[in-house]
């Protein structure tokens, strides 16, 4: 990248202005860690990474470079108790951070006696970019904190977060500041994660639009519940100032994301039409990212971020939420200060359209909304909706063509990123399923499926007790060639709070890691290898119409040859694991759970441990005793043993 001639801050050079870019990075931000290291993905290394990236990039020159500043408490108190504020603060002094515990598996949160510094220096440095940047002094800005905030509600910390950082600056503004003239103010939360907290805070308040695009899938993803749904549009002088837009599903990339802003974001920021935009920039829905499963790629983030400086004169203020995967949020990043620092036409190109779920989506929220937002009131055109080829991306840009260099430098760039973004469920199956149905497997089921008409839902379609929703079944829907049961070295337990199909509560996995002293009691249903691909989707809340195999024959040698094998990630969060557990006669026998890494997470609480709910521990109960494994009461004290024991790895309680 050729640095000559460009100055720092504000700088003049070949006759062309930069906008003046504000980034606060503070070292002391990275202090707030795990108690005694334990690994976790809102770890010190994301800021790091971010700010290690944009100095190899050469961006920090050209930016004004700020240090953290602590917030102060009456700001803090705009939108948080007294004794929220209070707590936070106390954590300091706390003698065991392990006690914390009990708080930490409900709340994902953890804390150090670095926690409180943390948590005061990513508000009050939230608070003074945006000050900066109302009052003219910076033309944008972005806080790269931590920990992050739109999860912290008034009293609560949750979600990694303690205060909310935008939710204060914004209330600092509006409130403490009529002097800089901001009246109204949009936040945008690209963040994967539902921004709950800012919700709430500004639920009745009509001078701050809301708006948050997650991943949702009817409550089933973090955090859950029915606070991310499109019909919270808020209350009183609020009503119709909260905009959620709830993805049923992950996978959701560049294309969807796009859709979204274009068919509701961007018309009602126009009607709106804020003095200054605060951006919830969680970096999660990033390819890549562990937690998010969905494929936004640093063009896409650099598109969205460019359709929004067509508002607020560019007043763009963005605080880092999320983003767990070191190498996409650095790159998602730097897209994103080369939109804030140069005023360039965007130009590339995506192979995505939008998922029929998106489409589904955005109509949903445009009716719920249509009456406050006269601009979301038209039908989408048909052609739009069911189209087969991508819509050019085109944005109306106020910027001239002298800064073509550094156009091409950002696209150059973005080109080498080389990232596959193709949608696989688009396209018609092919002759895999031909296949891979000449193949036999016994699928050893240790969960709901253990009752057989549960199962049979997988291959025949339909819905049993206790399911909130109905199974689409195989496209084979023949019934399995044979049914036995096997006991197998493998620790059972129950985890996450809540699915798709059963609602609230655990749901069933066993330890790929076997252990003399552990049991998991099977059901092997005897189907073909590809229905055992569509069981898999289906349990991995997937369409069954994909276009290759999510476990084909090349993935069956490798499991039978190394006893497991973890599944493409973003597509399999949950079941991404195939185990072989030895062969029955030539038939090989495997089973669904989840991965290692994931097993490190239920170990350290960082996702949940939780007991099954009733209608699904009825389930398994019932598989057991009409299997002819327990009795009732039995089953009843196996499944409870499973549900209450902690889980060990390597012979060591994480606990
Ligand atoms: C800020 C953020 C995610 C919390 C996930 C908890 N939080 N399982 O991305
Ligand atoms: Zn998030």
């Amino acid at each position: 990248m050729n640095m000559a001639g460009k100055t720092s801050v504000n700088g003049e050079s070949n006759g062309k202005v930069h906008r003046k870019v504000g980034l606060v990075y503070d070292e002391t931000m990275c202090k707030h860690d795990t108690p005694h290291g334990e690994a976790h993905p809102e770890r010190p290394d994301r800021i790091r990474v971010i700010w290690e990236n944009l100095q190899l990039a050469g961006v920090t020159q050209r930016c004004v470079v700020l240090g953290g500043t602590k917030a102060e408490d009456a700001h803090l108190q705009l939108v948080h108790t007294k004794d929220h504020v209070n707590l936070v603060k106390s954590s300091t002094n706390k003698k065991d951070y392990q006690s914390d515990r009990i708080a930490s598996l409900v709340n994902s949160i953890y804390l150090n006696r670095s926690t409180s510094e943390a948590a005061y220096l990513a508000a009050g440095s939230v608070v003074e970019v945006a000050e900066k940047v109302a009052k003219g002094e910076l033309d944008s800005g972005f806080a790269i904190v931590r920990p992050p905030g739109h999860h912290a509600e008034a009293d609560e910390a949750m979600g990694f977060c303690f205060f909310n950082n935008v939710a204060v600056a914004a209330s600092y503004l509006l409130d403490e500041r009529p002097d800089l003239g901001v009246k109204k103010i949009l936040i945008v939360d690209w963040d994967v994660h539902h921004g709950n907290g800012t919700q709430k805070m500004f639920w009745e308040d009509p001078r701050v639009l809301v708006f948050s695009v997650h991943r949702r899938e009817d409550g089933g993803f973090y955090p859950g519940g029915d606070a991310g749904s499109y019909n919270m549009v808020g209350e009183g002088p609020g009503e119709g100032f909260n905009i959620n837009v709830p993805w049923e599903q992950g996978r959701c990339g560049d294309a969807d994301y796009l859709a979204a802003w274009d068919h509701i974001l961007i018309p009602v920021a126009k009607e709106f039409n804020p003095d200054i935009i605060l951006l919830s920039a969680g970096f999660d829905a990033a390819i890549g990212d562990p937690l998010g499963g969905c494929r936004v790629t640093p063009y896409g983030y650099s598109v969205m971020l460019k359709k929004l400086m067509e508002f607020a004169q560019g007043k763009i203020v963005m605080a880092l939420e999320g983003g767990y995967n070191l190498d996409s949020i650095a790159k998602s990043s730097l897209a994103c200060v080369q939109v804030l620092l140069e005023d360039n036409p965007i130009q590339g190109s995506s192979e995505e359209i939008p998922f029929m779920s998106t489409w589904r989506v955005i109509q949903a929220v445009r009716k719920r909304l249509c009456a406050y937002w006269p601009s979301l009131a038209d039908e989408l055109s048909s052609k739009l909706i069911n189209q087969k080829t991508p819509t050019p991306i085109v944005l109306t840009s106020n910027s001239n063509s002298e800064a073509k260099d550094n156009a091409h430098e950002l696209l150059d760039q973005l080109s080498k990123l080389n990232i596959e973004t193709h949608k696989v469920d688009t396209k018609v199956s092919t002759s895999w399923r031909s296949d891979l149905s000449k193949v036999d497997v016994w699928y050893a089921s240790f969960g709901s499926n253990m009752w057989k008409p549960r199962f049979l839902c997988y291959i025949q379609g339909g819905q049993v007790e206790g399911m909130t929703k109905p199974c689409v079944g195989s496209m084979d829907k023949s019934p399995p060639k044979g049914i036995t049961w096997g006991t197998y070295p493998n620790r059972l337990f129950f985890g996450r709070e809540s699915t798709n199909v059963w609602g609230k509560g655990g749901v069933a996995f066993t330890n790929p890691l076997t252990n003399p002293n552990d049991q998991t009691h099977m059901c092997l249903y005897r189907i073909t290898l590809e229905q055992f691909n569509d069981v898999l989707f289906q349990e991995n809340g997937l369409n069954v119409d994909f276009a290759s195999p999510i476990f084909g024959l090349t993935a069956l040698q490798l499991v039978e040859k190394n006893g497991s094998t973890p599944l493409e990630a973003d597509l399999a969060p949950w079941y991404g694991n195939v185990v072989c557990l030895g062969r029955e006669g030539d038939v090989p026998i495997l089973t669904m759970t989840c991965t290692l890494s994931v097993i490190e997470k239920f170990a350290s609480g960082e996702v949940p441990l939780s007991p099954p709910a009733k209608a699904y521990a009825n389930t398994l109960i019932r598989g057991l005793v009409e299997g002819g494994i327990f009795s009732e009461e039995e089953a009843e004290a196996y499944i409870d043993d499973a549900a209450s024991k902690p889980l060990y790895i390597n012979g060591a309680s994480r606990f």
